[in-house]
């Protein structure tokens, strides 16, 4: 676990709650921010004793960290897991050691009975949906090849849904880029070559997109104009890339939620009632967006 780090030693005395949050990566702009949001936030001032551990996007390095949680006795569990499913036999160990479980942002598909106490995270289908309006309404003819996100997680799964409940019949192909710049690059150059009518990526965040930018450049193609690039997140690079005329609509996905983490960890770790989900709300911008509104977010 070269990236655990812990803020406070394991030694009795403090009545700060000792929380074990995995989280599944560094992939994106997106994880980026969300982990400094969470680091911000989960502080010893705050009454937190914080062990952080980054998964790199690799399920078993998030079971192993699960398992070091328990053998911890930690008083809280967070995480933030890869792809939904594959965690039954876990969940059921946490379980048994009555750690209670704050789920954020990606969902989980598991057999075992409450396996979390909430979650906090976005609404993916929805996000899926405005992107699909947005094309409907503004590039109702376009062939569209959609970049989809590591898959098999909730960001994925549920983006596309939401996507396809829309647009369904425009899309010509879709590979997936696994939430990153490079193979967002790599899956949109071959895109490129078997679709070659296509002029419109559904991406599924903004780094894909972003790698979508540089092979089609690199093909000659103007980004934005001969292929259109809609996506999600609405990180700092994203946004940029949407006022240079580069992408044409991005739909939000805020990361900077570690404030709203912190106070249902305190719930949680004091037994109280807390509601199951916590929505992070997002909006969606267009070209009409300004340097200033760019300027202004922390993300
Ligand atoms: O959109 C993407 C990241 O789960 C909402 O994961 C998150 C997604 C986000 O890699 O950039």
């Amino acid at each position: 676990t070269d990236s655990a780090d812990s803020t406070d030693g394991a030694g009795g005395g403090s009545e700060n709650i000792r929380v074990g949050f995995s989280q599944l990566g560094a992939e994106s702009g997106w994880r980026t921010a969300n982990t400094e949001s969470v680091k911000a936030n989960l502080t010893a001032e705050n009454g937190i004793d914080l062990t952080f551990v980054d998964a790199q996007q690799k399920q078993e390095n998030q079971i192993k960290a699960l398992r070091d949680f328990i053998d911890q006795d930690v008083d809280v569990i967070a995480f933030s897991p890869v792809i939904e499913t594959g965690w039954d036999e876990v969940l059921q160990e946490i379980k048994d050691a009555e750690i209670p479980v704050v789920l954020v942002d990606r969902t989980v598909d598991t057999t075992v009975e409450d396996p979390f106490v909430t979650w906090i995270g976005a609404d993916f289908t929805a996000e899926g949906v405005t992107a699909g309006e947005w094309v409907a309404e503004n590039a109702p003819d376009a062939k569209i090849f959609e970049l989809q996100g590591t898959m098999g997680s909730g960001a994925q799964t549920n983006r596309q849904e939401g996507f396809r409940s829309v647009v369904e019949d425009q899309i010509v192909g879709q590979a997936t880029g696994n939430f990153t710049r490079a193979e967002g690059k790599a899956a949109t150059e071959a895109a490129l070559q078997a679709y070659p009518d296509l002029n419109l990526i559904f991406a599924h965040n903004d780094d894909m997109g972003l790698g979508a930018i540089e092979a089609i450049e690199a093909a000659g193609k103007v980004p934005g104009k001969d292929i259109q690039i809609v996506t999600v997140d609405g990180v700092h690079d994203g946004l940029t890339a949407l006022l240079e005329g580069k992408f044409n609509f991005v739909v939000e996905c805020n990361p900077a939620f570690g404030d709203q983490l912190l106070e249902l960890i305190k719930q949680v770790a004091a037994g109280e009632d807390v509601e199951k989900e916590t929505i992070v709300v997002d909006q969606a911008f267009d070209q009409t967006i300004t340097q200033e509104i760019i300027d202004a977010r922390s993300f």
